[in-house]
């Protein structure tokens, strides 16, 4: 059938049968594909219906469909004319995880980082008003999204202004984890509330005797029972941020969605519906492990096998490194925004549950939250994804750095990370983490130096510390069996000697770049590669040393070039008096780098052991001819 569907109105036309076998196919493409391609599974096979109950009930894309984080936004890809190349999902010019506003008129809105579509649909709703539209504006949102502050600062400015928008809680209970915090405690109540059960039952049962009386009989049950549910169990918290409450009401059913939407449509102000989902709903490997399903490698479609890889992680050397210093120091405790798998934190919190603190998705509330620890006399691990890092500069700097507190960042993800694309590539840390006095930036060239890294950063007595390691494998077999090792803050490692040209590159950089150095060998170029370790602070002595003595210099680093390392470096020799020492900086391009594999972006923009080598070689010729 989703040959059939270009457009929204395709779905419209449809009689219910039709629907029920759309709803399966979808499933059934969002399967086969994830399977291949790797992806959210998970989150979209739970909002099936509701996607479908959007697309009859609005006008996409006259009225505003906006995802929070977006990535379950699959089904509305396939009803919205990307059926055809949702074969390319998230791979190399093919489209994208996330709403992408390039992509298609039906993504009003581009996401990735969640929390943000309360905000924005507000943002389209005024707009709306002020140009004397009239559409509809709608935001769909996770009861994990709901954890983070800036999805309550959109709430709070909603029920100000008071316009009309209706906010959709998808309410699965889950986040990538099961959902935790005092909000989902109270959704949990208002979908358990006995009160509402009972009378749901009772409902049911009424409506079971009922069909001999007709659609229409059964339909207006139904509006009893939703109206009703809402009088008995009110969303207090939500009536009181100014919104009408509705439901909870069973996202699955898709008569019940259809009807309810277009009773919301006529309502004049702001709304929220409550929409009970579940997550992975129609696919029983998903069903039971709605965490490995969440976001997932390749995987077998017909038992739900997922894909084993060799070598270790490090997120994985990450999370065993986490445990083996919390072994040995009572005072280190371990900080994620709602990602203990995918920080690898999962063992940490099984072994100290105590000890173990997921504040949901809230990022700035997790840094200061740290910080409030730190100053207590804790050592907080607080492991948030680079990208995720982001929207907590301000508490690592007026929170953590200013008053000098021991948080060790735990920056996961730095760097490309491959087929989440452009909102997800952490591209930035080492700039801005560079830039706040007192922090010390590290980034490990393997596994093992990840490792001593750690290790380092808890004994680091001088305030907030940060290492940032990649999505990607450790390039080691395995781990040498020895302790782990302290390493002095601002030393670099000299792996290779040569007069014409000094490597000097950073975390990730550090392998390709001494590959590099082999090519530029057999090019009668000699360089000496130092792995740099630290971008903050520098190995001041070692890099002067260098300008004085090879007096041609080369980073590599995989952040944007602007206040990254290469900057560093540059500001060094500019403070020293040798900012004339050729330097030529080799970093991620000034621009935001789309999906696709990891290893083939790597390739795209130069910075794998060959794109390397060809830039230094060429960089290396012109000033040779320009400087001697
Ligand atoms: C600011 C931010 N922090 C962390 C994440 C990582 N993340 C992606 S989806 C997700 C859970 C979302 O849960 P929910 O909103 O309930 O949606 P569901 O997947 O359950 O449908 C998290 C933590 C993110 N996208 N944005």
């Amino acid at each position: 059938m989703l040959e059939r569907i270009h457009s929204p109105a395709d779905v419209k036309r449809l009689s219910r049968a039709e629907l029920v076998e759309l709803a399966a196919e979808l499933r059934r493409v969002i399967i086969q594909t994830v399977s291949r391609r790797a992806g959210h599974l998970a989150p979209n096979l739970g909002v099936v219906e509701l996607t479908l109950a959007l697309h009859r009930v609005f006008d996409s894309p006259r009225d505003k469909l906006i995802w929070d984080v977006g990535h379950q936004s699959y089904p509305h890809k396939l009803l919205t004319g990307r059926y055809e190349r949702f074969d390319t999902l998230r791979s190399y010019g093919g489209i994208a995880g996330y709403p992408c506003r390039a992509e298609s008129d039906h993504d009003p809105f581009g996401t990735c980082h969640g929390s943000t579509s309360i905000s924005a649909a507000l943002g389209f709703a005024v707009a709306r008003d002020l140009e004397g539209q009239s559409h509809h504006v709608v935001a769909v949102i996770g009861d994990g999204a709901l954890t983070g502050g800036l999805a309550f600062e959109g709430l709070n400015n909603v029920g100000e202004i008071g316009t009309r928008l209706i906010v959709i809680l998808n309410d699965n209970e889950w986040s990538i984890s099961p959902n935790v915090g005092a909000i989902a405690r109270y959704l949990t109540k208002l979908t358990t509330s006995r009160v509402y059960r009972a009378f749901e039952r009772d409902v049911y049962e009424l409506l079971g005797k009922l069909p001999s009386l007709g659609r229409r009989v059964q339909r207006l049950a139904h509006r009893i029972k939703e109206g009703l549910a809402n009088l008995v169990v009110p969303g207090v918290l939500f009536e009181e941020l100014g919104l009408k409450y509705f439901g909870p009401i069973d996202g699955h059913d898709l008569a019940v969605l259809e009807e309810t939407l277009s009773d919301l449509r006529r309502f004049e102000g702001p709304v929220l519906l409550h929409v009970v989902t579940k997550k992975g709903k129609g696919y029983a490997p998903a069903e039971q492990d709605a965490g490995t399903f969440h976001g997932v490698g390749t995987f077998d479609p017909e038992t739900g096998a997922t894909s084993k890889g060799g070598k270790k992680t490090y997120t994985q050397v990450f999370g065993e490194a986490a445990i083996e210093i919390a072994e040995k120091l009572d005072h280190v405790v371990a900080v994620t925004a709602a990602m203990t798998d995918n920080t690898g934190l999962k063992g940490f919190s099984k072994k100290f549950p105590h000890r173990f603190f997921d504040v949901g998705m809230a990022e700035e509330h997790g840094v200061t939250f740290s910080a409030g620890l730190a100053a207590a006399g804790m050592i907080p691990l607080t492991t948030i994804y680079s990208t995720f890092i982001q929207r907590a500069i301000d508490q690592i700097i007026h929170d953590v750095a200013v008053q000098d507190l021991h948080v060790v960042f735990c920056l996961d993800r730095g760097g490309l990370v491959g087929e989440d694309g452009a909102p997800q590539h952490g591209a930035f840390d080492i700039t801005f983490m560079r830039m706040i006095p007192g922090l010390v930036v590290m980034a490990p060239k393997n596994g093992e130096e990840l490792r001593d890294m750690l290790w380092t950063a808890v004994h680091h007595r001088g305030g907030p510390i940060s290492v940032r390691y990649p999505r990607a494998n450790i390039p080691e077999e395995a781990l040498p069996a020895r302790e782990p090792r302290l390493i002095p803050i601002g030393q670099s490692e000299q792996l290779r000697a040569g007069g014409d040209v000094a490597l000097l590159a950073l975390g990730t950089m550090v392998l390709p770049a001494l590959q590099a150095a082999e090519t530029l060998q057999s090019e009668g170029i000699s360089a000496t590669v130092v792995n740099a370790r630290f971008a903050s602070p520098l190995d001041e002595r070692a890099i002067l040393g260098l300008a004085r003595s090879v007096g041609r210099l080369i980073t590599v680093e995989e952040n944007v070039p602007m206040g990254g390392f290469g900057s560093a470096v540059h500001e060094l020799l500019d403070r020293h008096g040798l900012s004339t020492t050729p330097l030529f900086r080799i970093a991620l391009p000034e621009l935001f780098v789309p999906h696709g594999k990891r290893d083939e972006l790597l390739q795209k923009v130069g910075l794998d052991a060959p794109g390397i080598a060809r830039q230094a070689l060429e960089w290396v010729r012109v000033s040779q001819r320009q400087y001697t």
